[in-house]
């Protein structure tokens, strides 16, 4: 009764209509078609019998919206009330995959929708395939960031994601020849149902100028004279918890010009010049930086950097917070979390806000600022180590670079209390290198008040190697969080299968309580579910067969063992030493020393991006696509071998593959892959894994047993002691005869139409140099293939394993690694 609009009264900001929303779509079959013809009709103007299948996807997209928004209105307004602690996540990348599935499963929509759909006679899933994804990430740190979105809604923890609204993400991958050929991703050239702009909140950030003193009565002070600014416009999309009600924010920032500098360009007549001005301002957001761990210096990517932290952090404290807010308590109220360096610029920022604008004194604002950031690192690679230097800096951020100094300047007088007159440490801990650089690495670790590695082998190494000095300055700062993957995305939608399989034998509930997959375990004896969990399987691969079918026209054979290694395309990964695997049983069939009858038939999936600027990715790339057109080809293989590589691996394919893969190659040189995401969604879905001891393999392996996993290659400490005494490739393709055979095949142009030079440089590049030691372990990684094989033979065996990693691997869920940074780094309060 008092929802009633007040008769020829304007509605108050207080009342109930003004709090919550108008009308939130009734959730019936009915109600839902309704809203879908609404929608089609008025926001497409089009009518059901002429639309499109964009038009439907569109409708579809806002209604499943608009059922959501009503939720998300309802959460901004108790996350507002309770003022309590939250996250503000910090993320150059989000990739996101695609939104219409993932909404509406966690809106409890699918059903209706479904049926809704098929009542207007549209086939859903032709509309699930309309919808290009967001992949406005690399890898696995901005996968990562989609995976903890997704976490912290479902454990209703009062967060917003703040990011970068890329208008091109990760180029599109084609091949030309073989060759890796970049397209761009122009993801919202149709548009985003998903989003919504909010012009009327936007933020203005600076660049340039400089840093001056003033006397403020009394009180000398720096401000920043900068020179020129653009806005930043906010876009916000819906994070939905899973089926409780949650709705959290992504807020992607889009860059525009201002319309300051506009008015003055315009107004002194030159209208082309302030056009190309504004071109200029929109370049910020343009595209995402295809490298995912060498980072590229380039001006452009500072600029991202500085674009939208800065309005992040004005957006929280101005937008976010009360009007009246304190900011000496902002550390009961915020915990910054730096997903890698990339947003590390927001410490000076921080510092800059509140010491120049707050006018607080330099020490309480260096303390709240060391309460309110934490930082996660996501490499061990020296050379992915950000720095920036003074130069780019001081031109571009000169007040930020004061602020920098002056932190540098501090931290040093702490080392030196510590250490004494060690001029030799000072020099490797300085923020500032010799070099002119700024260490962003360094400058989050002096300035978070925790700093964490990403799986338990890459935390010990960072405090043992990278951050040796700093664990022992200040130990109580380091901790470990491990990755986690949102089983609602890898598991529930990727194998709704499998899914049904285990809620016929636990019910429901795991997938927020991923743990009480254990349960399983006593249902790997029961020869029943082994064999439905084996259906489940040959379903998966017929569907992947499917999809690739129809996207490149490659097959997957039921009888195949299928062996898949998805993920960038790096040299510390090791895509080499898989494509050795692959030559050596080519080799040994076309030698005539195996029969091909003797082979298990396998194929071979590859997926990977390279870096568009990294010569030898993009040449291993050819080489598997060379190898590939031979082998697939070879008469003599009798059909035994197919390797498969699909161009432009993304989130949405990632679904097909996972779940249809027996055995996931996780082959990196140990002690190089930090974590590793792509393991842990392989295991879940009932995969074996091959690999080394790495980042999460060694979690994974700890978990699932021995028997389970098949282990080889070098472990870290072997792998430094190699290197110590003087590695020498060669001397690995002198002991080993099929090793040697395999490069001789690859440098005599057998898979180059005879052409020696095509592939030469990486075959010279693994007997003279081979950073990651693939030479050093081939012998001990074919063997392990033989034990694949062999268990591979015994088909029961297998399934019994595959449920064993399924059931035993649950602690992998992105739910547990948000639990775990609340519990060591957040300290936010229990969910309202
Ligand atoms: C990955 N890092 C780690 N980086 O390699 C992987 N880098 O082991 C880990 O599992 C994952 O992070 C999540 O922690 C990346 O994906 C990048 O993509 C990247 C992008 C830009 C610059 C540097």
């Amino acid at each position: 009764e008092n929802s009633k609009l007040p008769a020829s009264r304007p509605l108050t900001a207080t009342h109930p209509l003004a709090l919550a929303p108008v009308s939130s779509p009734p959730a019936t079959v009915d109600g839902f078609v309704r809203e879908f013809l609404v929608n089609l009709n008025l926001e497409r103007g089009v009518a059901l019998s002429t639309s499109t299948a964009t038009d439907q996807y569109s409708a579809l997209a806002t209604t499943v919206r608009d059922y959501l928004v009503a939720r998300w209105l309802e959460d901004q307004r108790r996350q507002r009330s309770a003022q309590g602690k939250g996250v503000c996540y910090l993320s150059a990348e989000y990739l996101l995959g695609r939104q219409l599935d993932n909404n509406l499963l966690a809106s409890g929509l699918t059903e209706i929708a479904a049926e809704a759909m098929a009542a207007c006679g549209i086939d859903i899933d032709m509309l699930r395939e309309q919808e290009v994804e967001p992949g406005l990430g690399n890898g696995g740190l901005g996968r990562l960031a989609a995976c903890f979105i997704d976490s912290l809604a479902t454990l209703s923890v009062p967060s917003i994601g703040y990011g970068i609204r890329y208008e091109y993400g990760i180029f599109r991958q084609t091949f030309q020849g073989g060759e890796q050929v970049e397209k761009p991703d122009a993801w919202l050239a149709l548009g985003s149902p998903w989003e919504f702009p909010h012009p009327e909140a936007a933020q203005t950030v600076s660049f340039g100028g400089h840093s001056e003193t003033y006397d403020d009565e009394g009180v000398i002070r720096s401000r920043w004279v900068p020179a020129w600014s653009v806005r930043a416009v906010p876009y916000n999309y819906m994070v939905p918890g899973y089926q409780n009600g949650r709705v959290n924010t992504l807020r992607l920032w889009s860059a525009e010009a201002t319309k300051a500098f506009d008015l003055r360009t315009f107004n002194s007549g030159d209208y082309v010049e302030a056009v190309r001005a504004q071109t200029f301002a929109e370049n910020i957001s343009k595209v995402l930086y295809p490298e995912d761990s060498t980072p590229q210096g380039k001006e452009l990517r500072l600029q991202q950097q500085y674009f939208f932290v800065a309005a992040s952090i004005a957006d929280f404290l101005d937008k976010v917070l009360p009007a009246d807010f304190d900011v000496t308590d902002l550390p009961e109220r915020v915990i910054f979390q730096l997903n890698d360096t990339h947003p590390v610029i927001a410490v000076p920022e921080m510092m800059r806000v509140l010491v120049d604008d707050r006018k607080l004194d330099w020490d309480a604002a260096w303390a709240i600022t060391q309460q309110c950031f934490a930082y996660t690192c996501h490499t061990l690679l020296p050379e992915a180590l950000e720095v920036w230097s003074v130069d780019l800096l001081g031109r571009l951020l000169p007040r930020h670079l004061e602020i920098i100094y002056r932190i540098n300047d501090e931290f040093l007088v702490r080392v030196r209390e510590r250490f004494g007159d060690d001029e030799q440490r000072l020099r490797d801990m300085s923020i500032v290198s010799e070099h002119r650089a700024v260490r962003m690495a360094y400058l989050a670790t002096v300035a978070g008040a925790k700093v964490n590695g990403v799986a338990e082998l890459h935390s010990q190494l960072l405090r043992e190697k990278v951050l040796h000095d700093f664990d022992e300055l200040m130990p109580e700062k380091f901790t470990n969080v491990t990755n986690g993957v949102t089983p609602r995305r890898f598991v529930r939608l990727a194998n709704p299968r499998l899914s049904e399989l285990i809620t016929d034998a636990l019910g429901t509930g795991w997938l927020t309580d991923l743990e009480r997959l254990r349960e399983l375990e006593s249902y790997a004896e029961d020869a029943d579910f082994r064999s439905a969990f084996a259906e489940v399987k040959a379903a998966n691969k017929r569907r992947l067969d499917e999809v690739l079918r129809a996207r490149d026209g490659f097959e997957i054979a039921d009888d195949h063992l299928l062996d898949v290694m998805v993920k960038r395309l790096h040299e510390y990964k090791r895509q080499m030493l898989k494509v050795l695997h692959i030559v050596t049983l080519y080799e040994r069939v076309v030698s005539g020393r195996v029969a091909a009858s003797d082979l298990q038939p396998r194929t071979f999936i590859f997926g990977a991006k390279a870096a568009p600027g990294y010569a030898m990715a993009k040449r291993v790339i050819h080489l598997i696509n060379a190898v590939g057109s031979v082998v697939n080809n070879d008469p003599r293989l009798e059909g035994r071998l197919k390797v498969v590589f699909p161009p432009n691996y993304n989130v949405t394919l990632a679904e097909r593959v996972i779940p249809a893969a027996d055995l996931s190659e996780q082959i990196s040189l140990a002690g190089k892959e930090a974590s590793g995401t792509g393991n842990m969604k392989f295991a879940l879905n009932g995969a074996l894994t091959i690999g080394t001891d790495d980042g999460a393999n060694v979690e994974i392996r700890e978990l699932v047993g021995d028997d389970n996993f098949f282990l080889f290659g070098m472990s870290e400490p072997e792998v430094e002691e190699l290197w110590a005494s003087g590695y020498r490739p060669g001397e690995f393709a002198q002991g080993d005869d099929e090793l040697r055979r395999a490069l001789d095949l690859i440098s005599s142009g057998t898979f180059s139409g005879g052409d020696r030079s095509t592939f030469e440089p990486i075959v010279s590049n693994l007997l003279y140099d081979d950073r990651f030691m693939v030479l050093a372990d081939y012998t001990s990684y074919i063997a392990a293939q033989e034990r694949v094989d062999a268990a591979y033979a015994d088909r029961d065996a297998w399934t019994r394993s595959a449920i064993l990693n399924v059931a035993r691997t649950g602690y992998f869920s992105s739910d547990r690694s948000i639990r775990d940074y609340i519990d060591r780094i957040w300290h936010t309060p229990p969910a309202l």
